[in-house]
Parts: structure tokens; sequence; C-alpha cells
């Protein structure tokens, strides 16, 4: 039985494959957009002894589960849409919104507040469009604060914005001038 539990392990699994050590498990990324076969992913995973049963379908229900929509299966092939530390995967320029938000805590906040926005351990910065995804990144480490990002002013300052969709957008950094603290 693949129960909610398993669901999230796997998940798991296929965020660290695709988004941090692939070459751990043996599967190389498209240095572009960082997808692989499906059928690489799914041999890869089920090369571990805990998952030698897995099937396609599992994948395709994690996939398709995915409250923040992590991934992407297009043409065969299969890729996480952000969140990577692992190479660079590329993201074409795009228009943002005039405001972007971001989640953090607020231990973060005076070392943001004077270097700004960086990637950290991932290559980009995560921002979404609306407050819902900026929630949950940001209650994961204590307690939440909501950063508005003035895209306008950042991009007068030389910031490009790349769409991952489903809201998210990134950049490779973001001025501490362009943020501010949401009040709630
Ligand atoms: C903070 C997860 C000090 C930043 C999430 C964040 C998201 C600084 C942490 C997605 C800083 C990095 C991405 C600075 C940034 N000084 N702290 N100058 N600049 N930070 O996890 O945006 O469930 O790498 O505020 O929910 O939290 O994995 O980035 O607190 O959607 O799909 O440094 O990953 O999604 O943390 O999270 P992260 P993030 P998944």
């Amino acid at each position: 039985m693949f129960n909610q539990d398993m669901e999230k392990s796997l998940s798991k699994l296929m965020t660290k494959i695709l988004r941090h050590t692939p070459d751990d498990f043996g599967v190389i990324l498209d240095p572009e957009d960082g997808s692989c076969p499906l059928d690489t992913l799914l041999e890869a995973i089920k090369a571990q002894t805990k998952w030698s049963w897995v099937k396609q379908e599992h994948i395709e229900q994690v996939v398709r589960n995915s409250e923040k929509q992590r991934f992407e299966i297009e043409g065969g092939r299969i890729r996480a849409r952000y969140g990577h530390s692992h190479d660079k995967v590329r993201y074409a320029p795009g228009e943002p919104p005039a405001i972007l938000y971001h989640g953090t805590n607020r231990k973060a906040l005076p070392s943001i507040m004077k270097e700004g926005l960086r990637p950290m351990s991932r290559q980009y910065v995560h921002l979404s469009e609306g407050t819902h995804f900026a929630t949950l990144a940001g209650s994961r480490r204590g307690e939440l604060v909501i950063l508005k990002v003035d895209t306008g002013h950042a991009k007068q300052l030389g910031i490009t914005f790349y769409y991952a969709g489903n809201e998210v957008w990134l950049a490779d950094r973001v001025p501490p001038t362009s943020c501010s603290v949401m009040e709630p």
C-alpha cells in the first residue's frame, strides 16, 4: 500500500536526486533545465533496496499530489521546478509583478536587511507572487517574517527575475533596499 507517509518519503528522495545530489545516484541531469528521463529516475530509485518495488505510477502520484508543485513531467522527462543546490538550472528571464514575497524567520532579518537576500545553499533566492508559498517557506525555521520585494526597484539595481512556474520567481540576489517587512 502506497500511503501518505510513503508518498512524502518518496518525494524527499526525488528532491534529493533532482535538486541536490544526482551524482550519488548515478543520475546525470540536463545542464540547462535539470531534467532527466523518467525511466532514469525510476531505475535510480529502484536501485535503493527500500524502494525496489516502486513503479512509475508512484512517481507520477508524488508529482500530482505535491501541493507546491515541486516537480514537472514533460515529454517523458522529469525535473524539479525549483530549489536546486546542484548545478545551476537556467530559467528564462521574466517580467515579475510589482511586489513579490519571501518568507523567512525573525533571526535572519538583521543579516538580510544588511546584505540582502542571498541564495545561501541553493542556486537562487526563492520568491512568490502570493504570501501562501512564502508562509510555508518561512514557517520552517522559527518565527515567520514575510518580506515584500519591490521588483521595480530591484530591476533598477540590475537584478533579473526568472519565473519557475506556479507563482514561484527566482533571483540571483535581492538588494536590502528592495526589501521591506510586511506588517501583519
Ligand atoms: C535566508 C522549500 C541570512 C532565507 C521552501 C531562508 C521554499 C538569509 C534561508 C523553497 C539571507 C535559506 C526555498 C541573508 C536569505 N542572511 N539569512 N543574507 N538571505 N536568507 O531553504 O527560500 O518544501 O535555502 O530567508 O518551502 O527558505 O523544499 O530557502 O530562510 O519553497 O519544496 O536563508 O524550498 O520548498 O533557506 O526555501 P532555503 P527558502 P520545498
